[in-house]
């Protein structure tokens, strides 16, 4: 038999709905659809499952929220039987998690893998979606589902002289799936942000020589990674749903001590007693050392100036030292957690340079020039991160009412109502779209509240006999004010992150995701549907007596966390968001 590389040539047919992307947004919107009997397709660019946690191998890969928690929640079986080994679990063990859930739950069958959806166009008429693949299949589907990822198109920023490099060049967020020996090599890592933070310390260990390209500095804090404290696991397991109410109730999604004391309010000592005794416990819960650090800046400037002293502690030469100590807002960028990362800077095999004056100049066949110097080098690491929240729709061809096309309607930043829906794109969902808490919250729980509410409008449109859903442009804009409104009470607006896209030059100015907190947008999410989708308009007006199906979404009735987000915060606005 002869196989055929040659893109298939399938007959259109006709589903319920399409999914774009198999990592956990994906897997678990598919087995949503096939618990509500709607059939399903998902298309996945790569080869397995995972989404993120597929393409971000990169040595030193892991997750920065506590596993036990970083896991899906819809299963009670699967939170008993499955058994995390580290406190942050490495890629490979999660990439083994999504394997299994998808599995333990028969996905596979629906899941098309190597296949990269190029194209949706509405039809109006049919109000059907056309989703056409690089492989060739053409798909008709009542629903286009987005599980895209927020961080999935990966930065490559277009040095000059790329193309001559004598040697291999890998992208942090496309790493091959083989080992990469680095042994007796001489190595430029370009970026510093999570993925350089996690990866130099490994690639430093092995490679001959490693050369640190720096842009702007980030601040990180030490995991204290260790084996999943069995006493832990034990707790957590008596009462696993008591814990993902828990988390459920908080800002972030996950659960960790908060304090809620403003920081100038207690003097020098006690702050840093408290700063002490947060940094030990490691992670992002060291922003919980104060309930004001990102909302006032100058007790911003205390946990700054900590953390600062920190890296002079640790980075023995001074001026490495000094290079390494980022000056603007503790937190304002996605805050780091590593793992021996400033210790690495004592190693006479690293060098960090800095390029925060001209960035790279170019690369040449043997190295990288930087600051009128070339560095030679046999591999380039890029660690320059992600065209965040958008850029994987931008790389598809998506055209809703009158063949709008997304990225024209996006032009100015993205534009949603709940990070679930956008104007002039009927039947269209995003899972984490720009609007929604997603990165700003534990993703999958974020993931799991979105896919249980389109399937209970999916569900409810079904049960009524509705073809269309889409917001009105009034609701979009409203919610859009919103997000921007609160944004704008938190330092995390302040600085040029990928939060609001200034990773990238030319992307529009917009902070994406909703920071006004996990619980409080679920509320709202719960009272559109329970208002009968309001804000949203239907093809025809939905019968008198039609109560909302509510199956899936009866989970997310959960209360606030009253102890940490105070009546007066939320009159504020200043809702404390790790
Ligand atoms: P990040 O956090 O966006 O970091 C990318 C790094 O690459 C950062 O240090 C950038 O500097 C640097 N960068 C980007 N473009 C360039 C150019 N053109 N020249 C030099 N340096 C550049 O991405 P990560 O993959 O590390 O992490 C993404 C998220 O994944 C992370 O926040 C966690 O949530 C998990 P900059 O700071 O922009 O000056």
């Amino acid at each position: 038999m002869t196989v055929s590389n040659a893109p298939r040539k399938a007959a259109p047919r006709t589903i319920d709905a399409v999914v774009v992307g198999a990592g956990f947004g994906g897997l678990y919107m598919l087995h949503n659809l096939r618990k509500h009997g709607f059939s399903a397709q998902v298309f996945e660019a790569g080869t397995d499952v995972g989404g993120t946690w597929y393409w971000n191998r990169y040595p030193g890969a892991r997750v920065d929220i506590e596993s036990m928690q970083y896991s899906y929640s819809f299963s009670d079986e699967l939170d008993q039987e499955w058994k995390w080994t580290e406190k942050y679990a490495p890629q490979p063990e999660i990439q083994r998690y999504a394997r299994h859930v998808a599995e333990r739950f028969d996905l596979l069958r629906d899941i098309q893998f190597n296949t990269r959806v190029t194209a949706a166009h509405y039809d109006e008429q049919a109000k059907r979606w056309t989703v056409v693949t690089d492989q060739g299949d053409t798909v008709i589907a009542k629903f286009c589902i987005m599980a895209v990822g927020c961080l999935s198109a990966a930065n490559k920023p277009p040095f000059e002289g790329i193309d001559d490099f004598n040697g291999p060049i890998y992208h942090t967020g496309e790493w091959p799936h083989e080992e990469i020996d680095f042994t007796g090599k001489r190595v430029a890592e370009i970026g510093t942000g999570s993925s350089g933070i996690q990866s130099i310390p490994i690639i430093a260990k092995q490679a001959e020589q490693l050369y640190v390209f720096q842009r702007t500095p980030n601040y990180t804090v030490p995991a204290w990674n260790s084996p999943v404290d069995p006493k832990w696991e034990a707790e957590v397991k008596a009462d696993y749903p008591a814990m993902r109410a828990k988390a459920r109730a908080r800002p972030t999604g996950f659960y960790f001590e908060f304090n809620t004391k403003p920081a100038l309010s207690v003097d020098e000592s006690e702050r840093r007693k408290t700063y002490e005794e947060f940094w030990s416990r490691g992670g992002l819960p060291f922003l919980g050392a104060f309930g004001d650090l990102l909302f006032n800046k100058e007790a911003n400037d205390t946990i700054a100036e900590f953390a600062r002293e920190k890296i002079r502690e640790i980075v023995k030469d001074p001026e490495t030292a000094e290079l390494l100590s980022p000056k603007d807002v503790f937190g304002c960028k996605r805050l780091c957690v590593d793992t021996g990362y400033f210790e690495t800077y004592n190693r006479p095999n690293v060098k960090l340079v800095d390029i925060s004056k001209a960035g790279i100049e170019r690369i040449t066949p043997n190295g990288v020039v930087a600051n009128g110097e070339e560095y030679e080098v046999d591999i380039i690491v890029c660690a320059t991160g992600f065209a965040a929240m958008t850029g994987s729709y931008d790389k598809i061809d998506i055209r809703g009412r009158d063949g709008l096309k997304l990225t024209k309607a996006w032009e100015a930043g993205p534009r949603t109502y709940l990070g679930l829906s956008t104007v002039g794109f009927p039947n269209f969902f995003m899972v984490t779209g720009p609007g929604s808490p997603s990165v700003l919250a534990q993703m999958i729980q974020s993931i799991e509240q979105h896919a249980d509410w389109m399937i209970d409008c999916m569900a409810h449109m079904r049960d009524v006999g509705l073809e269309e859903i889409e917001p009105t442009l009034e609701a979009q804009d409203a919610w859009v004010d919103h997000v921007n409104e609160v944004a704008a009470i938190s330092l995390r607006s302040t600085c040029s992150s990928w939060y609001v896209g200034a990773n990238i030059p030319g992307r529009p100015r917009v902070f994406m995701p909703y920071i006004g907190g996990f619980p409080i947008y679920v509320q709202k999410c719960n009272e559109v549907q329970t208002n009968g989708y309001e804000g949203f308009t239907f093809d025809t007006t939905p019968p008198t007596n039609a109560e909302p199906t509510v199956r899936e979404t009866e989970r997310w009735r959960v209360p606030l966390d009253v102890d940490v987000i105070s009546p007066a915060m939320l009159a504020s606005g200043q809702v404390p968001v790790v």
